[in-house]
């Protein structure tokens, strides 16, 4: 099913930026954001969750809802496209791995260094002086969407907590962007995994990489329109896709 062009580049690849967002962590049952009917955005309003406005104007609601997703996060376990990636790290003599994702699971599935571009759920600091104390963060109770739970206090300055991940209009971190960009632009193939390439900058990594001379190839049940040489779509699942394309 994959082009013989497909596979001899990933045979011959030097350097393989593997590029995910949302759709890679969904066969673990994390939801994605931007899904019709499972989709975050579809259940939650994004302006009064995900911006720095939001969090200041009512942070019980705003830290409630990512201890939900953190929570989810600690019982979901890597799938086989997490795996996939990692095993291809062993056999690629460069990988970069580049994710959107604010959970742990390509670490947990054996990713040695993971650039996470909008940041982590697990990494909070404090809202108003940016320390991040060495707080134990607790389980919620009961995870629910819509519940409403006081953020910690920093130990330093007494803050608020607030989630390690990157909102709307805030910018991403300079290092971990400028790493993404100089390894899209220095790779010989790009797989971009589970994302809608709707979200900027990160979604200029592909475009990034085709532009410098890479295949790029997308990995998306969603169909991806290919005009441009040295593009490709697989569509499908990751947990499906991404096992046959390493064997
Ligand atoms: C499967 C699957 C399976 C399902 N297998 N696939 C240029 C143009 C227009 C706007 C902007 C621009 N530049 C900047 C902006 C503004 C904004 C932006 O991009 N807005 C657009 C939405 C219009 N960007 C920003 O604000 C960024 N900051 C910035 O630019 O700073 C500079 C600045 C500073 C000051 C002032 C102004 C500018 C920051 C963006 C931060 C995004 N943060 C979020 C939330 C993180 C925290 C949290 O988790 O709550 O990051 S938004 C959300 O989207 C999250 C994701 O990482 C990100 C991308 O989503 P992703 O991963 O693509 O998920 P989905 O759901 O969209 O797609 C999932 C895909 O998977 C689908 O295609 C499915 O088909 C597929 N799938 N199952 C494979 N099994
Ligand atoms: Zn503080």
């Amino acid at each position: 099913m994959f082009s013989t062009t497909l596979i001899e580049a990933l045979r011959k690849a030097q350097h393989v930026v593997v590029f995910t967002g949302a759709g890679v962590s969904a066969e673990s049952g994390i939801p994605t954001f931007r899904d019709s009917l499972t989709g975050l955005w579809e259940r939650f309003d994004a302006t009064s969750l995900a911006t720095p406005e939001a969090f200041a104007a009512d942070p019980e609601l705003v830290w409630g809802w990512y201890e939900w997703r953190r929570m989810k996060v600690l019982q979901a376990h890597p799938n086989p496209g997490h795996r996939a990636i990692a095993a291809l790290e062993r056999n690629i003599p460069r990988l970069t791995l580049v994710t959107q994702n604010v959970d742990d699971l390509h670490e947990r599935a054996g990713n040695q260094a993971v650039i996470h571009l909008h940041g982590s759920l697990h990494a909070p600091r404090c809202f108003d002086c940016g320390r991040s104390p060495d707080i134990p963060l607790s389980a919620p109770e009961e995870p629910e969407g819509g519940r409403r739970l006081p953020p910690p206090r920093c130990t330093v300055c007494g803050g608020p907590l607030r989630p390690g991940v990157v909102w709307f209009g805030e910018s991403l971190p300079t290092a971990d962007l400028s790493a993404a960009f100089e390894a899209a632009e220095n790779c010989d193939l790009l797989i971009s995994v589970g994302t809608s390439g709707m979200v900027y900058p990160a979604a200029e990594v592909p475009a990034l990489a085709w532009r410098a001379g890479a295949i790029v190839v997308h990995v998306n049940p969603q169909s991806h329109p290919c005009q441009q040489e040295r593009e490709y779509a697989l569509p499908g699942l990751a947990g499906e896709l991404l096992p046959r394309l390493i064997e």
